[in-house]
């Protein structure tokens, strides 16, 4: 016999948060809305002011309303704001880039990243109030040990980084996505468990007065979209 779920498990509730808005209103929401991620700018020059901690408890919230395969909400963010700890993470992550920019990664690569001028000084990963470390549940834990089977997670994990960018970048904070490789040392410094890998490192907190940002752009509608 062919497998179902059992669907008299699911409980239904009527959509009421939905709200509908007008034609003129959609146009106007969708520019402003637009306007507002268009001027998100990836920042590598931080400034040690701290923000207001409600303000990141917040935009995890909202990260944490992604849609998850099966619901299983497959993430973590472990916020790091110690000082010591940060220093920790930027010997470990530098130690990685001065390997990465002076032999392992291919000259392609080096060259796709010379309009970004990066480079292995990761001075930020200290000068930043926050760095939040994103982790995917590769599996779930339950208290007796067993296994939940988590399903997507990394899309999951990658949605909700997405909307925790934009939330921060709504209330005025900047972020860095960052991506040391391998980021295995993450799970020691952030104390998190086998079954989490790390996803990005996100640093957070306001730009730096005299922060700049490479001149680059973006691709037009025409160059990411197609109608058919
Ligand atoms: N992880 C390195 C290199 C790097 C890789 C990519 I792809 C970038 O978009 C930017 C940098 C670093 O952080 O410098």
């Amino acid at each position: 016999m062919a497998k179902t779920t059992d669907a008299n498990q699911a409980r239904f509730l009527p959509l009421t948060p939905y709200r509908e808005y007008s034609p003129v209103a959609m146009r106007d929401r969708a520019r402003d809305f637009y306007s507002e991620v268009n001027r998100r700018r990836t920042v590598r020059d931080f400034s040690d002011r701290v923000p207001p901690r409600e303000v990141l408890d917040d935009c995890l919230r909202a990260a944490g309303t992604a849609p998850s395969g099966a619901n299983m909400q497959p993430w973590h963010f472990a916020v790091v704001g110690d000082t010591e700890v940060k220093r920790k993470i930027r010997v470990a992550a530098e130690e990685e880039e001065k390997e990465f920019y002076s032999g392992r990664a291919p000259q392609e690569w080096l060259d796709a990243l010379g309009p970004l001028g990066t480079t292995a000084d990761k001075s930020f990963l200290e000068t930043a109030p926050w760095l939040i470390g994103i982790f995917e549940e590769s599996y779930g834990l339950l208290p007796d040990g067993r296994r939940v089977k988590h399903y997507y997670a990394r899309e999951s994990v990658g949605i909700a980084t997405g909307i925790l960018i934009t939330a921060l970048h709504t209330t005025g904070l900047a972020t860095l996505t960052h991506t040391p490789s391998p980021m295995g040392f993450l799970n020691e410094h952030m104390k998190r468990p086998t079954n989490e890998r790390a996803f990005l490192l996100l640093v957070v907190g306001y730009p730096a007065d005299d922060a700049t940002v490479p001149d680059i752009g973006r691709k037009s509608l025409e160059g990411i979209s197609s109608f058919i």
